[in-house]
């Protein structure tokens, strides 16, 4: 990781002094590095030792962050990575410019690791990853969204890149299509458990662990997992009250649905369906990779995007 993180510092240097300045402030603001470290987990897993792998991982590491600061202006928030965002600090049209020049520095990158395959996981992924950001714009204030049409976002927006990484890793290490596919159900899994418990601590998480703000998906009307199984198991009223929140994105409603949300049992309910994929993610693994450090480390990993704070 300390290479990927010198790989990073190089490649996002440029010529433009603004550029230079926003991409130093969100990426040295820290993150997990969980899809770089999924990268080189899988390829070491697999006994690849190249260093195009530092460069896939700082690869994932600046689309994911370019998504970051897309997100961050279309949902308007005011807090990441426990300092204020990008856009609060310079603007919506200085944080969606200097996305665009990661994600298409991060495309660069690609074509200098000079394989047709690697790019054409990567193009499928960034698409993917924009059509579940639309799909999630055209859900928004919607109390009657399905669970399945929101597991489809979550699985776009969130689980492709986690998919990516994992898969990036099987195919620098030449795996075949059955391992490169369990890899990749891996990344999947355990990105579609990392979104549900995002959306989980956006009701009970500490912003000042989280290092963003909580109650902002109810601020925006986002109908996620935990207030659509509340709606499911609440009264007439009780309902009424998170449709309402819903439709009209109020924020000042938190305390008493976060007190529905609760006594339903719709967070524990949201945790169990992130534990069930989490387990998912272990088994397609457990039978496909050999027992080593990297593979420990992986099965870790599923266990702690579920205990997370952050
Ligand atoms: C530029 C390809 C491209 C698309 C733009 C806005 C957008 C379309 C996509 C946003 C997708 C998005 C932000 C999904 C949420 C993913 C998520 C859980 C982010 C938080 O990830 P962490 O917790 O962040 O790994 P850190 O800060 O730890 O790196």
């Amino acid at each position: 990781m300390l290479r990927v993180d010198e790989v990073i510092r190089d490649r996002l240097s440029s010529r433009v002094a603004l550029i230079d300045q926003i991409s130093h402030y969100i990426v040295g603001a820290g993150g997990k590095r969980i899809r770089p470290r999924l990268v080189l987990l899988f390829s070491e897993a697999l006994g690849f030792e190249g260093p195009e792998r530092y460069e896939l991982a700082a690869i994932v590491e600046f689309i994911h962050t370019a998504t970051l600061l897309h997100d961050d202006v279309v949902d308007e928030s005011a807090l990441r990575r426990g300092r204020a965002t990008a856009n609060a600090m310079f603007g919506n049209a200085a944080s969606v410019l200097v996305g665009d020049f990661l994600y298409s520095r991060a495309f660069q990158m690609m074509v200098s690791v000079n394989r047709m395959h690697v790019l054409q996981v990567l193009a499928d992924a960034t698409n993917v990853i924009a059509e579940g950001e639309v799909l999630q714009l055209m859900n928004m204030h919607d109390p009657d969204l399905a669970v399945a049409d929101y597991l489809q976002v979550i699985r776009f927006k969130t689980a492709k890149l986690f998919e990516a990484s994992a898969r990036l890793g099987a195919v620098l290490a030449g795996a075949d299509v059955a391992l490169e596919e369990a890899c990749a159900d891996y990344g999947r899994s355990l990105g579609t458990a990392f979104q549900l418990v995002d959306d989980l601590l956006d009701y009970e998480g500490n912003s000042s662990e989280l290092g963003k703000n909580v109650g902002d998906d109810l601020r925006e009307g986002k109908p996620t997992l935990p207030l659509l199984l509340a709606m499911e198991r609440a009264s007439d009223s009780e309902r009424g009250l998170i449709r309402q929140a819903i439709e009209h994105g109020e924020e000042e409603k938190l305390p008493q649905i976060l007190a529905i949300v609760r006594q339903t049992g719709a967070l524990d309910a949201t945790r169990q369906a992130a534990q069930a994929e989490a387990d998912k993610a272990r088994k397609a693994i457990l039978s496909h990779l050999p027992a080593s450090r990297a593979r420990e480390a992986l099965l870790d990993l599923c266990a702690r995007s579920i205990h997370r704070s952050s």
